[in-house]
Order: C-alpha cells, then structure tokens, then sequence
C-alpha cells in the first residue's frame, strides 16, 4: 500500500467548527419534488408523503404488543456502537411485547435495528404504502428500527450503497447527514462503512478534517421521511421513543452498485477476519490509516483544491 504524505502544521487554514446546514423540507403528496432529489441526488424530507400510512395510528406499543407480541425478536445495546468484534452483533433475542415495555415504555436502552418487516411480519407491511417516485424500492427488505428515548445509531453509510427513505411513525429524531464526499474528512475506517469521529463534541485538534466535512442536520417529527441517496453518511438520535421504517432501493448510479457489491464482497470480508482475528490492532490500524488519508486530503485542500463541495 503506498505511503501517504503526512502534514506538519495546519493550523493556519484548518476551520475552526463543524457548520450544520439545514435539510429541505416540503410537501410532496404526489412526490413529484422528490423525484427531482432522486435525479439530482440531494437529500430532502417530504413532510406527507406517508399522510395515508395506517402505521402512523395503528403502531402504539399496547397495539403492536397484542398484534404480533409473542415474536421473538433481536435486541441490540449500546456496545453495538463499540469497535471490535462486537460491531452487528445482537445481545440476545426476546418477545417482541417484552422489548417494546422494556424500551418504548421504560426507557431501557435496547434497539431493535435492521429489523426485516418483509421476512418476520409480513403483515406489519400493510400499514404502510410504497410510493411511487422512480425507485424500485424492494418489497423483501423493509427495515425497521426501534430505539428508546436517547438511543443513537452511530454514524455510518448503507454498505449496499442503496437509496433509502426513512419515514418516522412515532416518535422524533435528530438526523445528522454528510455527503459521501465527506468521506475522508469524517475518518472512515478503510474496510468498513463506519467513522468514529465524535459529533457531538467535534475536536476538531485532533480530527482536522472534520471541518471540511459537509454537514447537514435536522429533525425529523413522526410522518415525516427522509430521502438519503446512495453513500450518504448518517447518524440518527432518537429524542423520543418510537420506531421508523427504511425502504430501499438500487441506486440508479451504476457505479453505486458496484461499490455497494465491492463493499459487501470484499470489505466486509476483510473487515470480519481481521476483527475476528485481531480486533485491537485492526482497529489501531484502521484508525492509523484515517488519520493519514485525511491528512492527505487536507494537504490536497492547503494546495488550493477542495476538499468537498464549498457552501454558498
Ligand atoms: O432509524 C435508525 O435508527 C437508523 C436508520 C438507518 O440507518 C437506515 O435506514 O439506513
């Protein structure tokens, strides 16, 4: 692999904060605007596109309890955030009527995540509608995610570079978005479609980058969905108890779906071994490595080239 060039001082040009910009929000009951985000490959919110959505009165707890109560159901805690072998693997499984109490009702930090409605209740799915809005949005894999007040889903990307909609049904979440150009000033760990960088408290001394990265954050209120393209970066804070759903779909870029096969074929095997193998110094490694394509990017930037898209 070759050597990356590090940089002695940059304390002359680095930015000195991460900037947040907002995300459009319209409404869209036919989704005429949100088939031009697809084309232009710009996130939006559409704040009715799933007004007619059964989900958004039938999904309380006590419903969802007495309708499909006695499934058992993979849980997750926060050590799923943690690197290492843990990284995607569940703490356990319970009825779906214990998790919900445990979570929605208690508080207790448990998610459920990447929970396929199409394969472990097919009937859930008819609570919701699968817009028309030039996607071919896959009716065998329609996640959901439940989490409690405060719960957070690190920041990540799809590693099957698809496009995703995300509709709240209960509940409110703070969304942070990056572009996939961002990619290196977030720190992403070669191998995998994850970046540790801390954004809530952004040090920007000893992640540089970051303040190069391109920002976006909002929140989105139940009945709402979020169109992130293919490669975006997200992190989802949940202010409230409640659960979301994803669709998605192929990402009309060719080359998005090549990645997507490359990331799951050939980074996620590698990625699995060495963490199976050795997980601290693959993670040390991993993080080593970051640090020097991030310098090299910003050195490219110190150069007078940019390092992502400049804002207005
Ligand atoms: O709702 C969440 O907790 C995360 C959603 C997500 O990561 C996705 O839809 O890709």
């Amino acid at each position: 692999m070759s050597e990356i060039p590090a940089i002695a001082n940059v304390s002359d040009w680095k930015p000195q904060r991460l900037v947040w910009h907002p995300i459009a929000a319209i409404s869209d009951p036919d989704g005429e605007a949100l088939r031009d985000a697809v084309r232009k490959r710009q996130p939006i919110i559409v704040t009715d596109l799933a007004a007619d959505w059964p989900a958004l009165e039938h999904w309380t707890p006590e419903s969802l309890s007495a309708r499909f109560g006695d499934h058992r159901v993979p849980v997750y805690d926060a050590s799923f955030a943690d690197p290492g072998s843990g990284y995607m693997s569940s703490k356990g499984s319970m009825r779906l009527a214990e998790f919900l109490e445990r979570t929605l009702s208690e508080g207790q930090d448990l998610r459920m995540f990447l929970y396929n409605l199409s394969q472990k209740i097919p009937a859930m799915l008819d609570d919701i509608r699968i817009p028309d809005v030039g996607l071919r949005f896959s009716r065998r894999f329609v996640f959901s995610f439940f989490g409690c007040q405060g719960s957070v889903t690190p920041l990540h990307f799809d590693i099957d570079m698809t496009d995703v909609l995300h509709t709240v049904v209960t509940g409110r979440r703070r969304i942070r978005l990056f572009s996939p150009d961002s990619s290196q000033a977030l720190y992403q760990h070669p191998f995998t479609v994850r970046s540790y960088v801390n954004l809530s408290q952004p040090d920007l001394d000893e992640f540089p980058a970051l303040g190069y990265a391109e920002a976006y954050e909002c929140v989105l209120e139940p009945g709402q969905s979020l169109y992130m393209p293919s490669g975006w970066w997200h992190e989802f804070y949940y202010l409230d108890a409640g659960v979301g759903v994803s669709l998605r779909a192929p990402s009309p870029l060719w080359i998005d779906r090549l990645k997507g096969l490359r990331n799951l074929l050939i980074g996620n095997a590698v990625d699995r071994l060495a963490n199976y193998s050795a997980p601290r110094r693959w993670f040390a490694w991993k993080t080593r490595r970051a640090a020097k394509i991030a310098a090299a990017r910003i050195h490219q930037k110190s150069n007078g080239r940019p390092l992502c898209a400049e804002h207005d």
